[in-house]
């Protein structure tokens, strides 16, 4: 078995796609803050065919906490494996990932990239959680790790802070900002990031807010492609058809789609030239895909879940849940939907389903289930908030947040831990959970996830305790 480095690659097996560039002959252009598995799935694919082209632009991967990804794939200089799961799987070596760093063992470092001239663009995935947003969609203050960067601007823990103290330094030395491209599945991703960032440059120096308001684009961008985790099942698999041994190769769907808004400066990478579609209109695209896919994403997670099943397959073989999210989808979500130029919805929900049942993917709902606190608003809230509000009925989309508070009573009682950056006080209510109505009220009461106008709400109060109801006698 050979291992995966740069004078191993021409010993890959004929069928291994191969960077079409020489890996030591380019430069970096793209700093990612969070390399995990979504972003060298997606963000660094296109970036890799990109390279072909040019080679401005390869990626300096910067973890903001854990060095699992520097410590796996620097002996490997950066090589890793992405399988394309299909009933024809390919496998193609990425090469765009030319340096890992880990932000908390050297934060200057970091600076030093990001103020460098040649580093022209700033992708983040660090998940909804990651921007430290409150209720409200804009930045928190009293996030304790936003609270500690304004204290220390130099050692920040968060992606705010290490944008905003880039642009700082690029102010100074008369350097034009990055654009900073948000590839996380937060409505109007961009934009909240945008106004993140200067607000929290305001409270610093109210001059530099006002610089990168006036001159960094903040495009908004929606992503898509399903990645399951790496599991050891796909390790066998690439060493058995690739030749190599990769210490952690990626796995995602054939599917792939990157749709950015058209606000790129002409020093940009050409995007379009690599299938990014560029566009003016990302709000309906966005808003599709997030209401669409993701809202049915977490309702097979927390329903499925409920009733036993493993993976999406497992919940989609289920053909009374299927359905369900079937008419959900077709008959709660698509109305609040302004509808992409040139998408025909009712089509693109089947393509959803289609890949939802892919058999080549094995998709673990506890997967999707995380952070559910962070993704349930913009899946199911603000689709829901938008029902109430044109008069149409809630009673389907109640169900997730039935199915999820749910979900956390019967975890909490198992004694299972919570992935969800409200999982102490979510335990809590968990634990207190007695399957009686109370349990919704005690729910709604979350702010951080229920505005108050919709939990006040009566209609959807009684459409949660009614789907909640159900559950419990399910
Ligand atoms: C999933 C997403 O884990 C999750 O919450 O819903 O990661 C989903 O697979 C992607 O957004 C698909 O593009």
């Amino acid at each position: 078995m050979t291992k995966l480095t740069l004078s191993t690659l021409s010993e890959a097996s004929a069928k291994v796609l191969q960077p079409a560039y020489d890996p030591t002959a380019v430069e970096i252009g793209v700093v990612h803050f969070g390399p995990g598995a979504f972003h060298r799935a997606h963000q660094a694919f296109y970036f890799d065919a990109l390279l072909a082209k040019d080679p401005r632009w390869a990626i300096s991967g910067v973890s903001l906490k854990s060095p699992g990804v520097r410590d796996a794939l620097a002996p490997q200089a950066g090589l890793y494996v992405l399988a394309q799961l299909d009933a024809e799987t390919t496998f193609r070596v990425i090469g765009a990932m030319r340096e890992i760093l880990v932000a908390p063992e050297d934060p200057e470092t970091v600076f030093t990239r990001l103020a460098k001239a040649s580093t022209k663009v700033v992708t983040t995935t660090v998940t909804e959680k990651g921007y430290c947003l409150g209720g409200d969609g804009k930045l928190d203050f009293a996030n304790t790790d936003i609270a500690h960067d304004l204290q220390h601007p130099q050692r920040p823990d968060s992606v705010i802070g290490y944008i905003v103290e880039g642009l700082r330094r690029r102010r100074e030395a008369g350097v034009a900002p990055f654009t900073v491209i948000s590839c996380d599945n937060l409505a109007d991703n961009g934009h909240k990031l945008r106004d993140a960032v200067v607000a929290f440059a305001g409270k610093l120096d109210a001059g530099l807010g006002e610089w990168i308001k006036a001159n960094t684009a903040f495009p908004r961008t929606m992503v898509d492609s399903i990645t399951p985790a790496t599991d050891d099942a796909l390790r066998a698999r690439v060493t058995a058809e690739t030749g190599f041994e990769d210490a952690w190769p990626i796995q995602r769907e054939a599917f792939v789609q990157w749709v950015v808004e058209d606000v790129l400066p002409a020093d940009a990478p050409d995007l379009a030239s690599v299938g990014v579609t560029l566009t003016n209109d990302v709000a309906a695209f966005e808003g599709a895909k997030l209401r669409l896919l993701n809202g049915a994403h977490s309702t097979l997670a927390y329903v499925g879940s409920l009733k036993g099943y493993e993976t999406v397959g497992d919940a989609m073989a289920d053909a009374e849940l299927a359905g369900f999210v079937r008419s959900m989808m077709l008959e709660d979500i698509a109305p609040s939907l302004s509808t992409p130029p040139g998408l025909d919805i009712p089509t693109y929900v089947e393509a959803i389903l289609g890949r939802f049942r892919n058999p080549e993917i094995r998709h673990l709902l506890s997967q999707i289930a995380w952070d559910g606190s962070k993704k349930l608003p913009f899946r199911i809230l603000e689709t829901t908030a938008d029902a109430l509000e044109a008069g149409r009925s809630v009673d389907r989309l109640a169900v997730p947040i039935a199915a999820w508070i749910g979900f956390i009573a019967t975890r909490t009682e198992a004694g299972v831990p919570l992935v969800d950056p409200l999982a102490d006080k979510l335990a809590a209510l968990g634990g207190a959970c007695t399957g009686g109505p109370e349990d919704v009220d005690a729910f709604l009461g979350l702010t951080e996830v229920f505005p108050v106008s919709l939990a006040s709400n009566t209609t959807y109060r009684t459409a949660v305790k009614d789907a909640y109801a159900a559950l419990s006698r399910a």
